[in-house]
């Protein structure tokens, strides 16, 4: 099948999904074009069957926003054209979703049939989709899309309760390559950065709010004080500066490591013994599945979708949003009994299997094979 795949380009879930979706779909025969503002982060080797394209957005004096769904319509139109392609798959509402739609308008005209799988992810339902001037769109989009999809049950919940919306969502949840996410032996690692037996937690996002990882500091604060414990920060973001802060103000700066954004992330998590993810909102928790297939137990929050990715007790604890104390109290509970700590990382990488992706690329083909008999 020729698929064009439209993303965010940069280390966010949605972007990593979709490229990883892709790769795994060439790595199977399939022709993949990527549409994107920029090279995908983790499109970073080449691989047969793979096109990249990107969208230049030009730009006019009279522009004080230059308009990119308008730019990308007309990408995806000649893309779609020049290398016939049969389905495209657009990651995230906003504004790819109606980009796309507006392109198949455009291609019907010159008797062009393309069909528009739509990916909802999180954020563009959850939080900016909502905006009041966003709404109307994100509806008319997930409406009219050919097939959507929605990366956990509580997401398509989310999706039902916040738009107007007449059809069905597939529920296709995020998956996991165990071909590169699986405990690697880097003992040598794990003396650079605990070289007294520390224990390592970890947490890696795009510091945005709705991340709290201000409350991973505080997590971490209670847990150093009752067992000797390092902590990881993998990625960037907006809150980088106000995270920092927190450090200062907990002296736990010399206890805690901000290693920016990473590439081999699961050679880090593979010498990691919990990872937190107190998030406001987490539709399905990627980072959180990448830590599980690496034998990393998981601290969390209960909301959105990560009840459905973290079994409480099993393969790590939830708690309610914002309650830090409990949330350090079951991982320094967890972090004391190094055999209670193996089990769960056991069970974490036996929960992960469930979302192994060979079987979610499996879904994702019956989607694309379900639009392509209806005509216009
Ligand atoms: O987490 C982010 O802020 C990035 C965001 C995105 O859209 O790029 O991630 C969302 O999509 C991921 C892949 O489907 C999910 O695993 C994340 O849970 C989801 N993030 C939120 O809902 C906050």
């Amino acid at each position: 099948m020729r698929v064009g795949i439209v993303l965010y380009p940069t280390f966010g879930g949605s972007g990593v999904l979709a490229t990883e979706l892709g790769k795994a779909l060439a790595k199977k025969g399939h022709e993949i074009h990527f549409i994107s503002y920029n090279q995908p982060a983790r499109l970073d080797y080449f691989l047969e069957g793979i096109f990249f394209h990107e969208v230049i957005i030009p730009q006019y004096p009279l522009f004080e926003h230059a308009p990119y769904e308008t730019a990308l319509a007309g990408k995806i139109v000649e893309i779609v054209s020049s290398n016939q392609l049969e389905v495209l798959h657009v990651h995230y509402a906003i504004p790819h979703a109606s980009a796309a739609l507006l392109a198949k308008q455009i291609l019907a005209e010159s008797g062009i049939y393309i069909p528009v799988v739509t990916t909802l992810h999180g954020t563009d339902i959850t939080l900016v989709g909502r905006e009041a001037s966003y709404e109307p769109v994100v509806s008319w989009s997930i409406n009219n899309s050919d097939a959507v999809t929605a990366v956990s049950e509580s997401l398509k919940a989310d999706t039902y309760e916040h738009f107007k919306i007449r059809r069905d969502i597939h529920v296709i949840p995020n998956f996991i390559d165990f071909d590169r996410f699986n405990k690697q032996p880097k003992s040598h690692f794990k003396m650079a950065i605990a070289p007294h037996g520390e224990k390592i937690v970890v947490h890696t996002s795009n510091f945005r709010k709705v991340k709290r990882v201000g409350d991973v500091i505080r997590i971490f604060d209670l847990i150093q004080q009752q067992t000797p414990a390092k902590l990881l920060l993998i990625g960037d973001g907006p809150e980088r500066s106000n995270i920092e802060k927190v450090c200062r103000e907990l002296h736990v700066c010399d206890k805690v490591t901000f290693l920016g954004k990473q590439e081999a992330v699961e050679e880090i998590l593979s010498v990691c013994d919990l990872f937190l993810l107190p998030s406001e909102r987490e539709s399905f928790g990627l980072s959180a599945l990448e830590a599980m297939a690496c034998e990393v137990p998981v601290i969390c929050s209960n909301a959105g979708g990560l009840p459905e990715v973290v079994d409480h007790g099993i393969n790590g604890y939830l708690a309610d949003v914002g309650d830090v104390e409990t949330m350090a109290n079951y991982a320094i509970e967890l972090l004391k009994n190094d055999q209670t700590l193996k089990e769960f990382g056991k069970q974490a990488l036996e929960k992960a299997k469930q979302f192994s992706l060979d079987n979610i690329i499996n879904e994702y083909l019956a989607v694309y094979e379900s639009t392509l008999n209806v005509k216009l």
